[in-house]
């Protein structure tokens, strides 16, 4: 049933509910433990399901449709090795089944599986119990090591925040098949060695539960304003987000007025890097939700709508919550979809706001909860895809704004061929998306807090500001897997030369933030990124 909501204002938003609910995708993947291929592979080991993930399919030529496909995964501890099914949902007993060395993020299960190993370990029992050791997923979530003959073990990262007495913090990998946990030297992996043995950012929560990779939930969202429809897309969680790593609140088929502006809005690409590499660089996953302070009514898997803003950790300061999944709020003329997500210590907020005269304001922003690495200053970099198709998905042309002009005396001129830009704020840079045969457009216009990747005391691990590509589906995301390096998001090898205009376009858009959590006081001023995306003749 689609749940109808008023706001306080004229704005009506509906949800309705679309794709395979949590329950099928798991009946779904057990189903598929048992197909004679399936078991065929497996052979005699004992893989662990991980989750099972709902897919769509990347075609323009076709309407919207739910999710058709299925990839559950598997790991196998005994062979090294990750095991992916395939199938279809509308026919699950036909699957595809294939390996891969490349191992997989932990699941939940995993991790409290790993946490419970290190909980009966006679060197932290005593610890634990007494609660001077307090047990944290930490960035990276997997502890790999590397075997004589080059392979690969996949071991689950616990950490042990101190709290009092004579503990100190340490990271611990598990080997959860054979119940085994592995100490590093210096109680640490080298990249979370900092020099302070101090704790910054905000208390950890009481061990609060998240939603990860698999996790169902995606709407169709319309919003309308005394009869009229502004607004039409499907939001899609973090937690059923596309991409190696996800891809926050992500949009599809956004349509203001009637008219598409974008065919998919997302976070493919998050990473972090520290002053003299006090700990990481780390990529990070933008999949798995933590909890906000949400109160009103569900109105799909992992969406709520609220009467009054959903809060993340920077409105309350506090990394606890009681909803998994997307907050939908008004606030004047805006519709307001919030969520957050863990990556270790980090806090990432993801939000998009749409405002009733069309603007569309991407948010990012950025928080930690206690922990040493983060008392050292780092720099955190945030990688929008916005993949336009303004009225239709070609014919479309990116033009760029300079005042004063970069030649003669036109302020504007056409980007004609693959390009990253740089941000000027003294020229007043800005970009606008148009469709060549209708004129409607939209501008991408920075605000200054997103910083400039060549300014940033990180430089150059950012990489850029802007990039301006032909439309390929195959280049959601870098392929980048948070398990190692590189770090570095890697957008210039699509910049190979290919003519855009007049064609689909996508842009990419990055934010640079260096955070001080020393610094972070209650306003926190300028940890919340991301443009204005202005509709122009519509
Ligand atoms: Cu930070």
């Amino acid at each position: 049933m689609p749940a109808k909501r008023k706001s306080g204002t004229d704005l009506n938003v509906v949800v309705e509910p679309f794709g395979p609910s949590a329950d099928e995708l798991a009946a779904v993947g057990n189903a598929a433990l048992t197909l004679a291929s399936v078991r065929k592979l497996i052979g005699r080991g004992k893989p662990r399901l991980l989750y099972v993930e709902a897919l769509d399919d990347e075609d323009k030529a076709v309407k919207p449709r739910p999710p058709g496909r299925f990839r559950a995964t598997l790991y196998d501890d005994e062979n090294q090795r990750t095991i992916l099914v395939d199938g279809s949902l509308r026919g699950p007993r036909r699957v595809e089944v294939s390996e891969s060395s490349l191992p997989p993020h932990p699941s939940d299960a995993e991790f409290a599986a790993a946490v419970d190993i290190v909980r009966r370990d006679a060197a932290f029992a005593a610890a634990i119990d007494t609660r001077q050791l307090q047990p944290y997923q930490p960035v990276p979530a997997l502890a790999l090591n590397e075997l004589p003959d080059g392979r690969i073990e996949r071991r689950i990262a616990v950490g042990l925040l101190p709290r009092g007495g004579e503990a100190q913090h340490e990271i611990v990998a598990v080997d959860v098949a054979r119940r085994r946990l592995i100490r590093f030297e210096e109680r640490l992996p080298p990249n979370v060695r900092p020099r302070n043995v101090g704790l910054c950012g905000v208390p950890l929560d009481a061990n609060q539960s998240t939603a990860v990779k698999g996790t169902a939930g995606q709407g169709w969202v319309t919003v309308t304003q005394g009869g009229q429809t502004l607004w039409r897309f499907l939001a899609v969680r973090p937690a059923a987000s596309s991409g190696t790593n996800g891809s926050g609140i992500e949009l599809r088929y956004v349509d203001y007025k009637g008219k598409r502006v974008l065919y998919r809005a997302h976070v493919p690409i998050l990473n972090v890097k520290y002053d003299g590499n006090a700990c990481g660089p780390y990529r990070d996953w933008q999949y798995q939700e933590g909890m906000i302070q949400a109160t009103g009514t569900d109105v799909a898997p992992g969406f709520r709508f609220c009467p009054a803003p959903a809060q993340a950790i920077i409105d309350t300061g506090s990394d606890t919550g009681n909803f998994l999944g997307v907050g939908i709020y008004v606030v004047s003329n805006e519709v307001v979809f919030v969520s957050e997500m863990e990556a270790g210590w980090y806090r990432y907020i993801s939000q998009w706001r749409f405002h009733t005269n069309g603007v569309i304001r991407p948010r990012f922003a950025f928080a930690a909860v206690e922990h040493p690495c983060v008392c050292n200053v780092h720099h955190h970099h945030v990688y929008w895809r916005f993949d336009f198709d303004i009225r239709s998905a070609g014919n479309n042309r990116v033009r760029e704004f300079n005042d004063p002009p970069l030649f003669g005396g036109s302020k504007w001129h056409d980007k004609r061929f693959e390009i990253r830009r740089a941000r000027d704020f003294a020229r007043n840079r800005r970009w606008r998306v148009e469709n060549t045969r209708t004129g409607e457009g939209y501008e991408i216009v920075p605000n200054v807090d997103d910083g400039v990747a060549t300014a940033a005391p990180d430089a150059p691990f950012g990489r850029g500001d802007v990039w301006i590509l032909r439309y390929h589906g195959n280049e959601i995301d870098d392929g980048v897997v948070a398990i190692g390096p590189p770090y570095e998001a890697d957008i210039d090898r699509w910049v190979n030369g290919e003519a855009i205009h007049d064609h689909d376009v996508v842009i990419w858009y990055a934010g640079h933030f260096s955070h001080d959590v020393n610094h972070d006081g209650a306003a926190q001023h300028g940890h919340i990124l991301g443009p204005d995306l202005k509709p122009v003749s519509w």
